[in-house]
């Protein structure tokens, strides 16, 4: 059968190089030993983050070029709007400068008392953020197959929906705000969660009335697997999937620089709650900016609308997750423990099985990590221990049940060559894996501290 390429040319580019191992060696220890304080020229392929990293189209820069820049009124927020609604059917429309930016004006207006519980599948570590800073609490709630990395399963990003209804009977459903859906699941590997789940958590929802939202950072890539893997979606388009997705919320928060494939922007869309749009825009003036461009440029709006549209294209969906795939059956065929199947955004290794000689506190995935900056002048990023953080009660670290390296691909930037590449440094790394050591802090902040931590190797 004919190989698929990728759905596109190149028409621009920007150099990249690999500096010399004694350079790597040394902006490491200058960096803290943490690829976030490492400079971005240092880097030969950087797989910290799909966010904001991707590359537009040529129609997306033509459509920079037709930004209403007006303060009020802008003409590109109708288009952006026009093309939102038509995605998720919902009635009111904000746009906001980027995810946590639709976090910040969502969670004071709908946790109204101190303790209130927001339930997530798994929270993302500024959507944890943000409803602790309204002095809320995030609870997990994801079904445990997703902690079994070597297990397959089609939807791992599901909800437990046993644990779901328990929790609301057990913790009183007056003191449960709201429950968020994120699409695909970043935290468990970027993995999708199925139609019949979501359809379980509405019905829930809907026994004890309680308002559902999505995390759609990730949604056409979560409506993608749906049409891959779940019964009676195969003929669907991956509009009509998210549509009907979209159907069972009231709410969602985007940060549109992953399916938006933008560089900036986010978005926050409600189905017809008008008391809660209301209370939402009069909150965005003074935290994101006028509600018709709530932080955004108005030729960002422009390239978001376009981007969306991309974004839902079947075979850009393909080429997208299949390149995840091919990165991650390399390091499988090598022997690396992942998280399988691949979701949608990235290969995440599963560092708890490669050292099981350094304990959480120590920070096993940090340490494959910048062994991995050192192979190939690749840098992943952590979630593990030290992305979670302390108790905000006790203050002591808590143990993360999963160890991950994430190697996080950018859309439509490397090639299969470049993966080619990144899997000789994992494997590397991985062959030589018994002299891997944990890490302690030189420098902890006191919160989202995996960002500016400094840290030093222990010594042994
Ligand atoms: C990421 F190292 N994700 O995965 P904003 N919800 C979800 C996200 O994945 C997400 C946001 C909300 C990032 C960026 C990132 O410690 C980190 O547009 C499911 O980034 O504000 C972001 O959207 C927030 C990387 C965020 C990090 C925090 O790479």
């Amino acid at each position: 059968m004919l190989r698929k390429a990728e759905p596109f040319k190149i028409k621009m580019v920007e150099p990249i190089k690999l500096i010399s191992r004694e350079e790597r060696v040394r902006k490491l220890k200058e960096a803290g030993y943490n690829p976030f304080a490492l400079r971005a020229e240092d880097i030969y392929i950087d797989l910290l983050t799909d966010s904001g990293t991707g590359a537009m189209s040529d129609r997306q820069w033509a459509a920079i070029m037709m930004g209403d820049e007006s303060y009020a009124g802008s003409r590109s927020f109708y288009k952006l709007e026009e093309v939102v609604k038509r995605i998720t059917g919902y009635k009111y429309i904000l746009p906001v400068h980027q995810g946590r930016g639709a976090e910040q004006v969502i969670f004071p207006n709908i946790i109204k008392n101190k303790g209130d519980y927001v339930l997530n599948n798994m929270h993302f570590d500024t959507t944890k953020a943000h409803v602790e800073i309204a002095k809320g609490r995030a609870i997990n709630l994801i079904d445990e197959k997703a902690f079994n990395t070597d297990k397959y399963d089609d939807f791992k990003g599901n909800f437990d929906l046993d644990k779901l209804e328990r929790f609301i009977e057990e913790h009183g459903v007056e003191k449960i705000v709201g429950i968020v859906i994120t699409v695909t699941c970043n935290s468990s590997g970027g993995e999708p969660v199925s139609m019949g789940n979501i359809k379980g958590v509405r019905r829930i929802a809907n026994k004890y009335g309680i308002k559902v939202f999505f995390d759609s950072a990730r949604y056409a890539e979560n409506a993608y697997f749906i049409k891959q893997r779940e019964e009676g979606y195969n003929n669907k388009t991956i509009l009509e999937i998210a549509k009907e997705m979209f159907s069972y919320g009231d709410g969602m928060m985007m940060s549109c620089k992953k399916d938006g494939i933008v560089n900036i922007g986010g978005i926050i869309a409600i189905k017809d709650d008008q008391e809660l749009y209301t209370n939402c825009q009069s909150s965005m003036v003074p935290l994101e900016g006028f509600p018709t461009y709530g932080g955004m440029a108005g030729r960002d709006m422009e390239a978001l609308a376009v981007g969306l549209e991309e974004a839902l294209n079947e075979e850009y969906l393909e080429y997208r997750i299949e390149q995840v795939k091919y990165l991650g059956d390399k390091l499988m065929d090598a022997g690396v423990p992942i998280q399988y199947p691949t979701g949608g955004h990235a290969v995440f290794v599963d560092c708890k099985k490669i050292c099981p000689h350094i304990p959480y506190y120590q920070y096993p995935a940090q340490a494959v990590c910048n062994a991995v900056y050192l192979a190939g002048g690749i840098r992943a990023v952590e979630i593990g221990s030290l992305l979670l953080g302390r108790d905000p009660d006790t203050g002591t670290n808590i143990e993360s049940p999963l160890e991950l390296m994430r190697l996080t691909i950018p859309r439509r930037v490397y090639t299969n060559r470049h993966m080619d590449v990144v899997a000789d440094a994992v494997i590397e790394v991985f062959n030589d894996r018994d002299k891997l050591i944990g890490l302690e802090f030189d420098y902890e902040p006191k919160v989202l501290r995996h960002f500016t931590a400094r840290l030093k190797p222990i010594k042994i």
